[in-house]
């Protein structure tokens, strides 16, 4: 069981992004028309993979997350034509230099990391990928301390915050998205510089829901843009509640004041942490 899990500087991933692939993105290629969709895992990477690819319509390269799979990876990511949506969950510093030296468009997407951390929970209780976890108690000591893959969700965020003003980044909030999906649709278009009528937006929304979502990809012909985990083939993993708040039903009041002391500790000099605590 161990093996399911490595350590690259300093962060758990999975034997699923080898070790090889990990060095090597320090040289990868990036192109200027790449659009990177960021985020902690859990966090809706499916959800604004799926509106971003819709927003193209179609007109786009769609990959699984970057880190993810042996060396020859790569090579067929230097071989795809233009233009190249990929998502990671990489932290800032472990990001590809290239990206940032093209200043590539990036939206980073964030969720109250108690939800991360329930959503995060049920996947790996659920993923053969991932290592076993017995009880809820169990994986809320390995969340708070980061020693579930990709690592602590405060180092990321952080990493991440650092550069929200970058002229190239975009930051969303799930929530947000749950609360006013069109306007955040909108949103999006205008970052990457696309002419999308409001019929448009209230369709892909539409096909965005997620019971939309949920649905189609038990559909033998699903969307593409609905599937980009590379941890698994059960696509109802990934659809499983997509609720807000969700952690009430989990954490007990002592974890949630655990978690609340650690939150303050870790966020005390980020200006973002207000828009997280829901
Ligand atoms: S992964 O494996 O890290 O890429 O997972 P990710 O896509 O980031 O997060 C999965 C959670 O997002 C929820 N989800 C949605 N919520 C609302 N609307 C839509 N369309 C949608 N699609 C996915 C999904 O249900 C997971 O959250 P939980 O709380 O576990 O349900």
């Amino acid at each position: 069981e161990a093996e399911l899990i490595h350590m690259f500087k300093g962060i758990p991933f999975t034997i699923r992004s080898s070790p090889e692939l990990l060095k090597s993105l320090d040289t990868f290629d990036a192109r200027e028309d790449d659009v990177l969709l960021v985020s902690y895992p859990k966090s809706g990477t499916h959800w604004l993979a799926g509106v971003t690819a819709k927003l193209y319509n179609t007109q786009v390269t769609l990959t699984s997350p970057i880190e993810f799979g042996d060396i020859s990876k790569l090579e067929e990511l230097n071989k795809l034509s233009s233009k190249r949506i990929i998502p990671t969950h990489l932290d800032y510093n472990m990001l590809p230099p290239n990206f940032k030296k093209k200043k590539c468009k990036m939206i980073y997407i964030s969720r109250n990391p108690k939800d991360t951390a329930v959503s995060m929970y049920h996947y790996y209780r659920d993923n053969p990928n991932l290592p076993t976890v017995d009880t809820w108690t169990a994986f809320f000591d390995l969340f708070v301390k980061g020693d579930v893959v990709c690592g602590s969700w405060f180092d990321h965020f952080l990493s991440w915050e650092e550069h929200a003003n970058d002229k190239n980044i975009l930051f969303l909030f799930y929530e947000d998205m749950k609360k006013d999906l069109p306007k955040i649709v909108k949103e999006i278009s205008l970052f990457l510089g696309l002419n999308v009528s409001d019929n448009d937006i209230q369709d892909i929304c539409k096909k965005s829901s997620f019971s939309e979502m949920k649905s189609d990809t038990e559909k033998e012909n699903s969307d593409p843009s609905h599937t980009v985990c590379a941890l698994t083939s059960n696509r109802r993993l990934i659809f499983r509640k997509g609720a807000v708040g969700d952690w009430k039903n989990h954490f007990t009041p002592k974890q949630n004041r655990r978690f609340e002391e650690i939150f303050n500790e870790k966020m005390k000099l980020s200006k973002m942490a207000k828009s997280l605590t829901y």
